[in-house]
Protein backbone atom coordinates (compact mmCIF):
# COMPACT_ATOMS: atom_id res chain seq x y z
CA UNK A 1 0.00 0.00 0.00
CA UNK A 2 3.26 2.09 0.12
CA UNK A 3 2.84 3.67 3.72
CA UNK A 4 5.46 4.80 5.95
CA UNK A 5 5.10 4.29 9.79
CA UNK A 6 4.10 8.37 9.81
CA UNK A 7 0.95 7.41 7.78
CA UNK A 8 -0.88 4.94 9.73
CA UNK A 9 -4.41 5.66 11.46
CA UNK A 10 -3.65 3.57 14.17
CA UNK A 11 -0.75 0.82 15.35
CA UNK A 12 -1.31 -1.95 18.49
CA UNK A 13 1.85 -2.26 19.32
CA UNK A 14 3.42 -5.13 21.64
CA UNK A 15 0.76 -8.09 20.89
CA UNK A 16 1.60 -11.27 19.15
CA UNK A 17 -0.44 -11.41 16.22
CA UNK A 18 -2.40 -15.17 15.31
CA UNK A 19 -3.73 -16.30 12.11
CA UNK A 20 -4.66 -19.37 10.81
CA UNK A 21 -1.16 -20.53 10.74
CA UNK A 22 1.22 -17.64 12.61
CA UNK A 23 1.67 -17.09 15.92
CA UNK A 24 4.40 -14.00 15.90
CA UNK A 25 4.97 -11.37 18.01
CA UNK A 26 4.20 -7.95 16.05
CA UNK A 27 2.90 -4.72 15.79
CA UNK A 28 -0.53 -4.17 13.30
CA UNK A 29 -0.34 -1.09 11.29
CA UNK A 30 -3.59 0.15 10.02
CA UNK A 31 -4.61 2.61 7.43
CA UNK A 32 -7.93 3.59 6.12
CA UNK A 33 -9.30 0.87 7.99
CA UNK A 34 -7.11 -2.10 6.68
CA UNK A 35 -3.94 -3.95 7.29
CA UNK A 36 -1.44 -1.50 5.94
CA UNK A 37 1.88 -2.66 7.80
CA UNK A 38 2.89 -5.82 10.51
CA UNK A 39 5.84 -5.74 11.80
CA UNK A 40 8.13 -4.10 14.52
CA UNK A 41 8.31 -0.29 15.72
CA UNK A 42 5.03 1.06 14.49
CA UNK A 43 3.82 2.78 17.21
CA UNK A 44 6.44 5.79 17.29
CA UNK A 45 3.98 7.77 14.93
CA UNK A 46 1.21 6.66 13.70
CA UNK A 47 -2.25 8.82 14.75
CA UNK A 48 -3.05 6.43 17.57
CA UNK A 49 -1.89 3.48 19.27
CA UNK A 50 -3.11 0.48 21.72
CA UNK A 51 -0.80 -1.12 23.93
CA UNK A 52 -1.39 -4.78 23.55
CA UNK A 53 1.26 -6.23 25.93
CA UNK A 54 0.00 -9.42 26.99
CA UNK A 55 -2.88 -9.63 24.45
CA UNK A 56 -3.42 -11.75 21.39
CA UNK A 57 -4.30 -10.18 18.22
CA UNK A 58 -7.24 -12.23 16.51
CA UNK A 59 -8.63 -12.14 13.10
CA UNK A 60 -12.10 -10.69 14.54
CA UNK A 61 -14.41 -13.48 14.39
CA UNK A 62 -17.02 -14.54 11.24
CA UNK A 63 -20.05 -16.01 12.63
CA UNK A 64 -21.36 -17.66 9.63
CA UNK A 65 -24.16 -19.02 10.93
CA UNK A 66 -26.93 -16.84 12.64
CA UNK A 67 -30.48 -15.71 12.31
CA UNK A 68 -31.80 -12.02 12.69
CA UNK A 69 -35.02 -10.65 12.88
CA UNK A 70 -36.09 -13.53 10.80
CA UNK A 71 -39.79 -15.49 11.26
CA UNK A 72 -39.61 -18.96 12.25
CA UNK A 73 -41.98 -21.33 10.44
CA UNK A 74 -43.99 -21.16 13.27
CA UNK A 75 -44.50 -17.31 12.66
CA UNK A 76 -42.66 -15.72 15.20
CA UNK A 77 -39.65 -12.92 14.70
CA UNK A 78 -36.41 -13.55 16.59
CA UNK A 79 -35.49 -11.50 19.74
CA UNK A 80 -33.04 -9.93 17.94
CA UNK A 81 -32.56 -7.29 14.79
CA UNK A 82 -29.64 -6.24 12.76
CA UNK A 83 -28.40 -4.13 15.83
CA UNK A 84 -28.88 -5.95 18.83
CA UNK A 85 -27.05 -9.29 17.09
CA UNK A 86 -24.80 -7.02 15.67
CA UNK A 87 -23.85 -5.56 19.34
CA UNK A 88 -23.78 -8.72 20.86
CA UNK A 89 -21.36 -10.36 18.08
CA UNK A 90 -18.96 -7.52 18.79
CA UNK A 91 -18.93 -7.95 22.57
CA UNK A 92 -18.29 -11.52 21.70
CA UNK A 93 -14.95 -10.68 19.27
CA UNK A 94 -16.91 -11.36 15.58
CA UNK A 95 -16.81 -8.64 13.22
CA UNK A 96 -18.47 -10.38 10.60
CA UNK A 97 -21.97 -12.28 10.45
CA UNK A 98 -23.58 -13.56 7.87
CA UNK A 99 -27.45 -14.56 8.32
CA UNK A 100 -30.18 -15.78 6.50
CA UNK A 101 -32.52 -13.87 4.18
CA UNK A 102 -35.37 -16.55 4.66
CA UNK A 103 -37.43 -17.42 1.38
CA UNK A 104 -41.46 -16.95 2.49
CA UNK A 105 -43.31 -19.50 -0.35
CA UNK A 106 -44.41 -17.89 -3.53
CA UNK A 107 -42.34 -14.59 -2.80
CA UNK A 108 -39.46 -13.94 -5.60
CA UNK A 109 -36.24 -13.99 -3.97
CA UNK A 110 -35.32 -10.52 -5.04
CA UNK A 111 -38.22 -9.32 -3.02
CA UNK A 112 -36.07 -11.15 -0.11
CA UNK A 113 -33.19 -9.81 -0.51
CA UNK A 114 -34.77 -6.71 -0.42
CA UNK A 115 -36.54 -6.76 2.62
CA UNK A 116 -33.20 -8.14 4.62
CA UNK A 117 -31.48 -5.48 3.22
CA UNK A 118 -33.74 -3.10 4.90
CA UNK A 119 -33.77 -4.73 7.99
CA UNK A 120 -29.97 -4.58 8.59
CA UNK A 121 -29.72 -0.89 6.65
CA UNK A 122 -29.02 1.54 9.53
CA UNK A 123 -28.96 -0.96 12.52
CA UNK A 124 -25.97 -3.63 11.83
CA UNK A 125 -22.95 -2.16 13.15
CA UNK A 126 -20.31 -4.63 11.84
CA UNK A 127 -19.92 -6.24 8.32
CA UNK A 128 -22.39 -8.74 6.70
CA UNK A 129 -23.42 -10.71 4.49
CA UNK A 130 -26.59 -13.03 3.51
CA UNK A 131 -27.32 -16.74 2.83
CA UNK A 132 -30.52 -17.47 1.25
CA UNK A 133 -32.69 -20.05 2.74
CA UNK A 134 -34.81 -21.55 -0.21
CA UNK A 135 -37.92 -22.98 0.39
CA UNK A 136 -39.98 -22.77 -2.77
CA UNK A 137 -37.55 -23.64 -5.75
CA UNK A 138 -39.85 -22.89 -8.76
CA UNK A 139 -38.00 -22.52 -12.24
CA UNK A 140 -38.49 -18.90 -11.75
CA UNK A 141 -36.11 -18.96 -8.43
CA UNK A 142 -34.03 -21.62 -9.31
CA UNK A 143 -33.80 -21.04 -13.07
CA UNK A 144 -33.29 -17.58 -13.24
CA UNK A 145 -33.55 -15.65 -9.76
CA UNK A 146 -30.53 -17.55 -8.22
CA UNK A 147 -27.72 -17.90 -11.10
CA UNK A 148 -28.23 -13.64 -11.26
CA UNK A 149 -27.93 -13.04 -7.94
CA UNK A 150 -25.05 -15.62 -7.18
CA UNK A 151 -22.76 -13.33 -9.64
CA UNK A 152 -24.31 -10.13 -7.28
CA UNK A 153 -22.58 -11.61 -4.48
CA UNK A 154 -25.15 -14.33 -2.62
CA UNK A 155 -22.87 -17.35 -3.21
CA UNK A 156 -24.55 -19.79 -0.43
CA UNK A 157 -27.83 -20.64 0.23
CA UNK A 158 -29.38 -23.06 2.95
CA UNK A 159 -32.10 -26.01 1.90
CA UNK A 160 -34.10 -27.92 4.89
CA UNK A 161 -35.21 -31.48 4.59
CA UNK A 162 -37.53 -30.79 7.30
CA UNK A 163 -40.26 -28.47 8.97
CA UNK A 164 -43.42 -28.20 6.93
CA UNK A 165 -42.66 -24.37 5.65
CA UNK A 166 -39.41 -24.91 4.51
CA UNK A 167 -38.53 -28.68 3.72
CA UNK A 168 -38.05 -29.37 0.09
CA UNK A 169 -37.63 -33.16 -1.76
CA UNK A 170 -34.82 -34.88 -2.60
CA UNK A 171 -35.66 -33.81 -6.23
CA UNK A 172 -35.48 -30.18 -5.54
CA UNK A 173 -32.53 -30.64 -3.81
CA UNK A 174 -30.93 -32.52 -6.70
CA UNK A 175 -31.80 -29.48 -8.73
CA UNK A 176 -30.75 -26.66 -6.18
CA UNK A 177 -27.11 -28.51 -5.94
CA UNK A 178 -27.01 -29.21 -9.61
CA UNK A 179 -27.55 -25.46 -10.51
CA UNK A 180 -25.21 -24.42 -7.88
CA UNK A 181 -22.20 -26.43 -9.12
CA UNK A 182 -23.25 -24.96 -12.92
CA UNK A 183 -22.59 -21.15 -10.58
CA UNK A 184 -20.36 -21.72 -8.26
CA UNK A 185 -22.19 -21.60 -5.33
CA UNK A 186 -22.56 -23.76 -2.07
CA UNK A 187 -25.74 -25.48 -0.78
CA UNK A 188 -25.88 -26.03 2.82
CA UNK A 189 -27.80 -28.36 4.39
CA UNK A 190 -30.25 -28.96 7.01
CA UNK A 191 -30.11 -32.63 7.86
CA UNK A 192 -32.55 -34.12 9.51
CA UNK A 193 -35.17 -36.58 8.61
CA UNK A 194 -38.39 -35.18 8.83
CA UNK A 195 -40.88 -38.33 9.14
CA UNK A 196 -39.04 -39.81 11.64
CA UNK A 197 -39.20 -36.60 13.55
CA UNK A 198 -43.23 -36.49 12.79
CA UNK A 199 -43.43 -40.30 13.77
CA UNK A 200 -41.17 -40.06 16.51
CA UNK A 201 -43.19 -36.69 18.05
CA UNK A 202 -46.84 -38.70 17.95
CA UNK A 203 -45.99 -41.43 19.27
CA UNK A 204 -44.18 -39.21 22.25
CA UNK A 205 -47.24 -37.24 22.38
CA UNK A 206 -49.52 -40.20 22.57
CA UNK A 207 -47.52 -41.50 25.58
CA UNK A 208 -47.66 -38.78 27.38
CA UNK A 209 -44.12 -37.40 27.39
CA UNK A 210 -44.56 -33.73 25.81
CA UNK A 211 -41.97 -32.36 28.77
CA UNK A 212 -39.51 -30.21 26.78
CA UNK A 213 -37.03 -33.09 27.30
CA UNK A 214 -38.81 -34.94 25.11
CA UNK A 215 -37.56 -33.12 22.07
CA UNK A 216 -33.81 -34.84 21.91
CA UNK A 217 -35.81 -38.39 21.58
CA UNK A 218 -38.21 -36.67 18.90
CA UNK A 219 -34.61 -35.26 16.71
CA UNK A 220 -33.44 -38.47 16.68
CA UNK A 221 -29.59 -39.20 16.28
CA UNK A 222 -30.26 -41.77 13.64
CA UNK A 223 -32.67 -39.34 11.82
CA UNK A 224 -30.22 -36.99 11.50
CA UNK A 225 -27.48 -39.64 10.36
CA UNK A 226 -29.53 -40.82 7.81
CA UNK A 227 -30.46 -37.49 6.52
CA UNK A 228 -26.76 -36.19 6.62
CA UNK A 229 -26.25 -39.65 4.51
CA UNK A 230 -28.94 -38.46 1.85
CA UNK A 231 -27.76 -35.33 1.71
CA UNK A 232 -24.33 -36.14 0.76
CA UNK A 233 -25.17 -38.97 -1.13
CA UNK A 234 -27.62 -36.33 -3.37
CA UNK A 235 -24.59 -34.11 -3.61
CA UNK A 236 -22.27 -36.94 -4.59
CA UNK A 237 -24.71 -37.95 -7.41
CA UNK A 238 -25.21 -33.41 -8.57
CA UNK A 239 -21.54 -33.80 -8.30
CA UNK A 240 -21.85 -30.53 -6.53
CA UNK A 241 -19.78 -29.65 -3.03
CA UNK A 242 -22.19 -29.46 -0.01
CA UNK A 243 -21.84 -27.71 3.44
CA UNK A 244 -24.28 -29.56 6.20
CA UNK A 245 -24.85 -27.21 9.04
CA UNK A 246 -24.65 -27.77 12.81
CA UNK A 247 -23.72 -31.33 13.14
CA UNK A 248 -24.51 -32.72 16.50
CA UNK A 249 -24.22 -36.10 16.74
CA UNK A 250 -20.83 -39.17 16.14
CA UNK A 251 -23.43 -40.66 14.00
CA UNK A 252 -24.09 -37.84 11.23
CA UNK A 253 -19.91 -36.92 11.97
CA UNK A 254 -19.12 -40.39 10.59
CA UNK A 255 -21.13 -40.07 7.47
CA UNK A 256 -19.42 -36.82 6.62
CA UNK A 257 -16.03 -38.39 7.80
CA UNK A 258 -16.97 -41.65 5.44
CA UNK A 259 -17.82 -38.81 2.57
CA UNK A 260 -14.25 -36.84 3.04
CA UNK A 261 -12.81 -40.22 2.88
CA UNK A 262 -13.61 -41.00 -0.03
CA UNK A 263 -12.32 -37.68 -1.45
CA UNK A 264 -16.24 -35.95 -2.24
CA UNK A 265 -16.12 -32.18 -1.16
CA UNK A 266 -18.06 -32.55 2.07
CA UNK A 267 -17.62 -29.57 4.23
CA UNK A 268 -19.04 -29.29 7.90
CA UNK A 269 -19.84 -27.03 10.45
CA UNK A 270 -20.39 -27.51 14.41
CA UNK A 271 -21.75 -25.08 16.81
CA UNK A 272 -20.82 -24.54 20.82
CA UNK A 273 -23.82 -26.09 21.80
CA UNK A 274 -22.54 -29.14 20.72
CA UNK A 275 -19.58 -29.34 22.64
CA UNK A 276 -20.67 -27.20 25.49
CA UNK A 277 -24.34 -27.97 25.91
CA UNK A 278 -26.00 -32.17 26.44
CA UNK A 279 -29.40 -33.77 26.96
CA UNK A 280 -29.57 -33.47 30.60
CA UNK A 281 -29.73 -29.74 30.34
CA UNK A 282 -33.38 -29.93 28.51
CA UNK A 283 -34.12 -32.46 31.30
CA UNK A 284 -33.71 -29.48 34.51
CA UNK A 285 -37.32 -28.82 36.23
CA UNK A 286 -40.50 -27.15 35.45
CA UNK A 287 -40.24 -25.29 31.22
CA UNK A 288 -36.20 -24.37 32.23
CA UNK A 289 -35.44 -27.00 28.96
CA UNK A 290 -37.11 -24.98 27.00
CA UNK A 291 -34.17 -22.76 26.99
CA UNK A 292 -32.28 -25.54 25.56
CA UNK A 293 -34.48 -26.87 22.56
CA UNK A 294 -32.71 -26.44 19.74
CA UNK A 295 -32.25 -28.18 16.24
CA UNK A 296 -30.72 -30.41 16.04
CA UNK A 297 -30.77 -30.94 20.07
CA UNK A 298 -27.23 -31.07 22.25
CA UNK A 299 -26.27 -34.50 22.83
CA UNK A 300 -24.13 -36.38 24.87
CA UNK A 301 -20.55 -37.05 26.56
CA UNK A 302 -19.78 -38.87 23.61
CA UNK A 303 -20.88 -36.85 21.08
CA UNK A 304 -19.38 -34.06 22.36
CA UNK A 305 -15.80 -36.23 22.44
CA UNK A 306 -16.61 -37.29 19.34
CA UNK A 307 -17.23 -33.65 17.87
CA UNK A 308 -14.22 -32.37 19.68
CA UNK A 309 -11.85 -34.84 17.87
CA UNK A 310 -13.44 -34.07 14.54
CA UNK A 311 -13.39 -29.80 15.11
CA UNK A 312 -9.22 -30.48 15.96
CA UNK A 313 -8.96 -33.29 12.71
CA UNK A 314 -10.27 -31.05 10.52
CA UNK A 315 -13.94 -32.47 9.88
CA UNK A 316 -15.28 -30.13 10.49
CA UNK A 317 -13.86 -26.46 8.97
CA UNK A 318 -16.30 -24.19 10.56
CA UNK A 319 -17.58 -23.50 13.84
CA UNK A 320 -20.75 -21.51 14.43
CA UNK A 321 -22.88 -19.89 16.54
CA UNK A 322 -26.43 -20.71 14.89
CA UNK A 323 -27.82 -17.88 17.06
CA UNK A 324 -31.95 -17.89 16.68
CA UNK A 325 -32.77 -16.02 19.41
CA UNK A 326 -36.01 -16.68 20.97
CA UNK A 327 -36.70 -15.34 24.68
CA UNK A 328 -37.65 -17.36 27.75
CA UNK A 329 -40.29 -15.77 29.87
CA UNK A 330 -41.51 -14.05 26.41
CA UNK A 331 -45.09 -14.94 24.79
CA UNK A 332 -43.02 -13.86 21.70
CA UNK A 333 -40.61 -16.66 22.30
CA UNK A 334 -40.92 -19.85 24.17
CA UNK A 335 -43.70 -19.56 25.74
CA UNK A 336 -45.74 -18.69 23.09
CA UNK A 337 -48.36 -21.71 23.51
CA UNK A 338 -47.89 -20.89 27.21
CA UNK A 339 -45.31 -22.43 30.25
CA UNK A 340 -46.99 -26.03 30.07
CA UNK A 341 -46.56 -26.02 26.25
CA UNK A 342 -45.30 -29.66 24.90
CA UNK A 343 -42.66 -29.57 23.26
CA UNK A 344 -43.11 -29.40 19.86
CA UNK A 345 -44.96 -26.09 20.74
CA UNK A 346 -41.59 -24.78 21.74
CA UNK A 347 -39.71 -22.70 19.28
CA UNK A 348 -36.69 -24.19 17.96
CA UNK A 349 -33.13 -22.15 19.02
CA UNK A 350 -31.06 -20.51 20.97
CA UNK A 351 -28.63 -17.67 21.25
CA UNK A 352 -25.33 -17.92 21.05
CA UNK A 353 -23.83 -15.14 19.30
CA UNK A 354 -21.68 -13.23 22.02
CA UNK A 355 -20.46 -16.42 23.89
CA UNK A 356 -19.25 -18.22 20.38
CA UNK A 357 -15.59 -17.81 20.72
CA UNK A 358 -14.87 -17.11 24.86
CA UNK A 359 -16.19 -21.04 25.06
CA UNK A 360 -14.16 -22.17 22.17
CA UNK A 361 -11.60 -20.26 23.49
CA UNK A 362 -11.88 -21.51 26.86
CA UNK A 363 -13.25 -24.90 26.12
CA UNK A 364 -11.11 -25.72 23.74
CA UNK A 365 -8.08 -23.45 22.82
CA UNK A 366 -7.36 -23.59 27.20
CA UNK A 367 -8.06 -26.92 27.49
CA UNK A 368 -5.84 -28.28 24.45
CA UNK A 369 -8.31 -29.83 22.42
CA UNK A 370 -7.39 -27.31 19.65
CA UNK A 371 -4.76 -24.66 18.83
CA UNK A 372 -4.59 -21.39 18.73
CA UNK A 373 -4.23 -21.57 14.94
CA UNK A 374 -7.25 -24.17 14.45
CA UNK A 375 -9.13 -21.74 16.50
CA UNK A 376 -8.72 -18.50 14.07
CA UNK A 377 -9.05 -21.12 10.96
CA UNK A 378 -12.65 -22.40 12.44
CA UNK A 379 -13.82 -19.21 13.53
CA UNK A 380 -13.29 -16.89 10.82
CA UNK A 381 -10.16 -18.05 8.38
CA UNK A 382 -12.07 -20.94 6.73
CA UNK A 383 -15.64 -19.44 6.89
CA UNK A 384 -13.94 -16.45 4.90
CA UNK A 385 -12.91 -18.84 1.94
CA UNK A 386 -15.85 -20.90 2.22
CA UNK A 387 -18.51 -18.08 2.01
CA UNK A 388 -16.21 -15.98 -0.76
CA UNK A 389 -15.57 -13.04 1.81
CA UNK A 390 -11.35 -14.19 1.59
CA UNK A 391 -8.96 -12.23 1.92
CA UNK A 392 -10.89 -9.04 2.69
CA UNK A 393 -12.29 -11.22 5.84
CA UNK A 394 -10.71 -13.91 7.97
CA UNK A 395 -7.18 -13.06 8.46
CA UNK A 396 -4.63 -10.02 9.25
CA UNK A 397 -2.76 -10.04 5.82
CA UNK A 398 -1.54 -6.32 4.16
CA UNK A 399 -4.36 -5.44 2.55
CA UNK A 400 -7.07 -6.84 4.64
CA UNK A 401 -9.81 -5.05 6.64
CA UNK A 402 -8.52 -4.57 9.58
CA UNK A 403 -11.01 -6.46 11.72
CA UNK A 404 -9.27 -7.43 15.16
CA UNK A 405 -9.98 -8.97 17.89
CA UNK A 406 -7.80 -8.53 20.99
CA UNK A 407 -7.82 -11.35 23.44
CA UNK A 408 -6.72 -11.16 26.90
CA UNK A 409 -5.92 -14.98 27.16
CA UNK A 410 -6.07 -14.79 30.72
CA UNK A 411 -9.22 -13.04 31.30
CA UNK A 412 -11.76 -14.91 33.81
CA UNK A 413 -16.17 -14.22 32.98
CA UNK A 414 -18.47 -15.87 34.82
CA UNK A 415 -21.23 -15.75 32.26
CA UNK A 416 -24.17 -14.21 33.19
CA UNK A 417 -26.99 -12.65 31.04
CA UNK A 418 -26.60 -9.43 32.08
CA UNK A 419 -23.03 -8.71 30.68
CA UNK A 420 -24.30 -9.70 27.16
CA UNK A 421 -25.71 -7.25 24.43
CA UNK A 422 -28.36 -9.33 22.80
CA UNK A 423 -32.15 -8.39 23.46
CA UNK A 424 -32.48 -11.96 24.90
CA UNK A 425 -33.81 -12.70 28.72
CA UNK A 426 -31.65 -15.34 29.31
CA UNK A 427 -28.34 -17.31 27.82
CA UNK A 428 -27.78 -20.66 28.25
CA UNK A 429 -24.27 -20.52 29.65
CA UNK A 430 -25.63 -18.88 32.65
CA UNK A 431 -23.30 -19.02 35.60
CA UNK A 432 -20.47 -20.86 33.09
CA UNK A 433 -16.72 -19.42 33.77
CA UNK A 434 -14.36 -19.49 30.97
CA UNK A 435 -11.12 -17.96 30.90
CA UNK A 436 -9.86 -15.69 27.87
CA UNK A 437 -11.65 -12.81 26.88
CA UNK A 438 -12.07 -10.66 23.63
CA UNK A 439 -11.47 -7.56 25.84
CA UNK A 440 -11.94 -5.31 22.24
CA UNK A 441 -13.30 -5.46 18.81
CA UNK A 442 -12.00 -3.56 15.89
CA UNK A 443 -13.74 -3.49 12.67
CA UNK A 444 -12.07 -1.42 9.62
CA UNK A 445 -9.90 0.17 12.07
CA UNK A 446 -12.87 1.70 14.42
CA UNK A 447 -13.01 0.74 17.90
CA UNK A 448 -16.17 -1.00 18.29
CA UNK A 449 -16.29 -2.62 21.82
CA UNK A 450 -13.80 -2.16 24.61
CA UNK A 451 -14.22 -3.99 27.64
CA UNK A 452 -17.47 -4.71 27.43
CA UNK A 453 -18.73 -1.70 26.32
CA UNK A 454 -19.96 -1.15 22.44
CA UNK A 455 -18.94 2.36 21.66
CA UNK A 456 -20.02 2.76 18.14
CA UNK A 457 -23.64 3.65 16.53
CA UNK A 458 -26.00 1.66 14.50
CA UNK A 459 -25.73 1.52 10.62
CA UNK A 460 -21.76 1.66 10.12
CA UNK A 461 -21.54 -2.26 9.11
CA UNK A 462 -21.54 -2.74 5.65
CA UNK A 463 -22.89 -5.45 3.09
CA UNK A 464 -20.85 -7.76 1.93
CA UNK A 465 -21.27 -9.37 -1.46
CA UNK A 466 -19.82 -12.73 -1.09
CA UNK A 467 -17.42 -14.13 -4.21
CA UNK A 468 -17.22 -17.56 -5.27
CA UNK A 469 -16.64 -20.08 -2.39
CA UNK A 470 -13.28 -21.73 -2.31
CA UNK A 471 -14.31 -25.27 -1.91
CA UNK A 472 -11.55 -27.57 -3.60
CA UNK A 473 -12.30 -30.63 -5.35
CA UNK A 474 -11.96 -32.83 -2.90
CA UNK A 475 -13.11 -31.48 0.14
CA UNK A 476 -9.66 -29.57 1.21
CA UNK A 477 -10.08 -25.93 1.78
CA UNK A 478 -6.80 -24.16 0.08
CA UNK A 479 -4.37 -23.17 2.86
CA UNK A 480 -6.15 -25.12 5.20
CA UNK A 481 -5.29 -28.41 7.58
CA UNK A 482 -7.61 -30.54 6.78
N1 LIG B 1 -32.13 -24.66 12.08
C1 LIG B 1 -31.29 -23.68 12.21
O1 LIG B 1 -30.33 -23.60 11.47
N2 LIG B 1 -31.46 -22.76 13.15
C2 LIG B 1 -32.54 -22.76 14.06
C3 LIG B 1 -33.49 -23.84 13.89
C4 LIG B 1 -33.18 -24.81 12.84
O2 LIG B 1 -33.87 -25.77 12.64
ZN1 LIG C 1 -31.07 -25.64 10.54
ZN1 LIG D 1 -29.70 -21.86 12.03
Amino acid sequence: LGVGTTDLDLAIVNGTVVTATDVVSCDLGIKDGRVALIGTGLGSSAANTIDATGKLLLPGGIDAHCHLDQESPSGLRHADDFYSGSRAAAGGGTTTIIPFANQKKHTPLRAIIHDYHERARGKAIIDYAFHLIISDPSEQSVGQELPALIREGYTSFKVFMTYDALRLTDGQILNLLAMARREGALVMVHAENHDCIVWLTEQLMAAGHTAPRYHTDAHSAVGEREATHRAIALAEIAAAPVLIVHVSAKEAMREIQYAQSRGLPVLAETCPQYLVLDSTQLDCAGFEGAKYICSPPPRDAADQEALWRGLASGVFQVFSSDHAPYRYADSGGKMKHGPNAPFSHIANGIPGLETRLPLLFSYGVRRGRIDINQFVAVTATNPAKIYGLYPQKGTLAIGSDADVAIWDPDKEVRITHSLLHDNMDYTPYEGTTVRGWPVMTISRGDVVCTDGEVVKAAGRGRFLPCKQPMVGTAGAIPGVRN
